[in-house]
């Protein structure tokens, strides 16, 4: 997703579920000017269309066959994953029971048909406006601007939740703390502009070396990134703490100041046991972090201790 704006209606994808192929060609004839659309012809295939592609709004009716139109909602509505899809029912019955099932079942609007071509396009607009917009206000809120990455605000609301989860699961989770060595000379000799471009490269390289979906890389402070590994162990995180350190080395990026004159990072990590009772506190894991990422800046830097 690009982190600086909006995306446009244009790449929106619009999913239109009919049994009828007269009404899907309508629909999509009304939509596709303005929006992506793709259509499915059954309840069934709209859930796992759903699950896969994720599509930013959905058009559905509410009479077929396979799986009827509000069951299909009441799934969508169910997993965490696609419960924010807008659903617009399109219905040609409608009757006061059915309008209260549909906003039970989670829907966000129903249009009528035969539909009115300049109604239906609104409607859309107006739903996904809402979405994008809640969307883009989430991801400033938990992301860092200069980097992209998760921000301190992501670490202290969603990080406890995941950690929480791990101890049920009776797993570890690992923690690295990442800090770029002698990031101040960097500063002092090439400007503070390249040093965000410093800091934009440390942190892509970071990401592309972390790539489970439930890991997280997070701003920590200036110079300074945390990294979350659910389900990890120790060897596990000392692995990845040392793939971290290669991996900036040899980017080589320019510091003339720097360990071989390029930018290197420190790393600490520690590994929390759902089973060690003492330690269950994310800010008592990120000290123990911390004080080996300490060990590794006394040692000589350019290194990742635990
Ligand atoms: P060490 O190897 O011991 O970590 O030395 P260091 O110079 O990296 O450590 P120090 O904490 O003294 O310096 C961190 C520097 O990071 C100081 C600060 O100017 C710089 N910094 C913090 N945030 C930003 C930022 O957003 N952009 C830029 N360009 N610099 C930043
Ligand atoms: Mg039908
Ligand atoms: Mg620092
Ligand atoms: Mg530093």
């Amino acid at each position: 997703m690009d982190r600086k704006e909006i995306k446009p209606y244009s790449q929106c994808n619009v999913l239109i579920v009919d049994d009828e192929p007269m009404s899907r060609l309508l629909l999509q004839t009304i939509l596709d000017t303005e929006f992506h659309c793709t259509t499915v012809e059954s309840g069934s295939d709209a859930i796992s269309y759903c699950v896969e592609a994720l599509p930013d709004l959905v058009l559905l009716d509410m009479n077929m066959p396979d799986i009827g139109g509000l069951e299909v909602c009441a799934t969508l509505k169910a997993a965490p994953e696609t419960k924010d899809i807008p659903v617009i029912f399109v219905t040609s019955t409608m009757d006061i029971k059915s309008e209260n099932a549909c906003w039970e079942v989670g829907a966000s609007d129903f249009v009528m048909k035969p539909v009115n071509a300049s109604t239906l396009t609104h409607r859309v607009k107006t739903h996904l406006q809402n979405k994008l917009r809640t969307e883009f206000l989430e991801m400033m809120t938990f992301h860092d601007q200069l980097t992209g990455l998760y921000n301190r605000m992501y670490l202290t609301k969603e990080i406890p939740l995941l950690i929480k989860q791990v101890a049920r699961d009776q797993s570890t989770v690992g923690v690295i703390m990442v800090d770029i060595d002698y990031f101040k000379l960097f500063n002092d000799t090439y400007g503070h502009l390249e040093g965000d471009i410093c800091l934009q490269n440390v942190a892509e390289i970071l990401s592309d070396n972390i790539r489970r979906p439930k890991d997280a890389v997070i701003r920590f402070g200036g110079e300074e990134f945390l990294i979350i590994l659910p389900y990890i162990d120790e060897d596990g995180t000392k692995l990845v703490a040392n793939q971290l350190v290669d991996a900036v080395a040899k980017a080589k990026i320019p510091h003339g100041k720097g360990i071989e004159n390029r930018v290197s990072i420190s790393a600490g990590f520690a590994v929390w046991k759902a089973t060690d009772v003492v330690r269950d506190d994310l800010a008592a894991l990120i000290e123990d972090a911390d004080s080996s990422l300490f060990e590794a800046k006394e040692l000589g830097r350019n290194q990742a201790r635990g």
